[in-house]
């Protein structure tokens, strides 16, 4: 069974690169069911409204709840015996990883991400659809996007690759789950010497066993370096691990 995406938003055009490249291919390969909706074809005004201003004030607009009560209500329903997650990216949620994608990947199969504009949706959209459906609020990371729209493509571009039966992902997710939660070493290909920079020597050795070396201490160097926060995850790892 393929997985199912459901995308519900103001902005539709957004999502039109849910049809190139890795994910065109997933849903060409019949692995991605992806179906974007238009909130407001949930309205029943002549202006299509989907937001108001907030009760107690405050800057900014808030989404009404009505138009997406009777969407969530008609899409979470489309398929009989069937039950989807719903999925509500934005900054306040649990920070989206790799973890996160690969349990989305592996677990779920079908999502219906709910795309957020202005300063939110009103709060009793989440009461009433968690009370009734599995629900994650996911984050990119600590900063703030205009909308959930961009979101859902980094997730599910994520979500897409680790999708078991996608031709090609075997032998580079397989390398990823090696790195143990170091960063990558760097990689060089052809010419051995390009504008005085040269390739390291080790890799032009032949050597496998020093070439294994030298890339593990590049990983550790660069995750040092760049990312201290997961060097002493990996520290921290090693010692529990004897
Ligand atoms: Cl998932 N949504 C929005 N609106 N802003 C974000 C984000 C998500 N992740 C980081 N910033």
């Amino acid at each position: 069974m393929p997985l199912r995406l459901d995308v519900v938003t103001i902005f539709p055009e957004y999502l039109a690169p849910l049809d190139l490249s890795l994910l065109g291919r997933a849903r060409r390969e019949g692995l991605l069911d992806v179906h974007v909706h238009d909130l407001r074809d949930w309205t029943h005004d002549r202006h299509r409204t989907v937001d108001d201003s907030p009760y107690g004030g405050g800057a900014g607009m808030v989404m009404r709840p009505e138009p997406w009560g009777e969407a969530l209500d008609e899409i979470c329903s489309s398929v009989p015996g069937r039950t989807p997650r719903l999925v509500v990216p934005g900054p306040g949620g649990e920070v989206f990883s790799q973890e996160v994608a690969s349990r989305l990947a592996l677990e779920e199969d079908w999502l219906v991400f709910v795309c957020g504009r202005y300063e939110g949706i009103d709060e009793r959209v989440y009461d009433e659809f968690a009370a009734r459906y599995p629900l994650s609020v996911l984050s990119l990371g600590d900063y703030v996007l205009n909308g959930g729209e961009v979101a859902v493509l980094a997730m599910t571009e994520a979500v897409a690759r680790l999708l078991p039966g996608m031709v090609g992902n075997e032998a580079s997710l397989v390398e990823e789950s090696h790195t143990g939660g170091l960063l990558e070493y760097p990689v060089y290909t052809k010419p051995a010497s390009w504008r005085g920079h040269e390739v390291p020597e080790v890799l032009l050795s032949g050597h496998h066993g020093r070439i294994a070396a030298w890339r593990q201490e590049q990983r550790l160097a660069r995750t040092a370096q760049r990312r201290p926060d997961l060097m002493a995850r990996y520290e921290a790892g090693s010692e529990a691990r004897p």
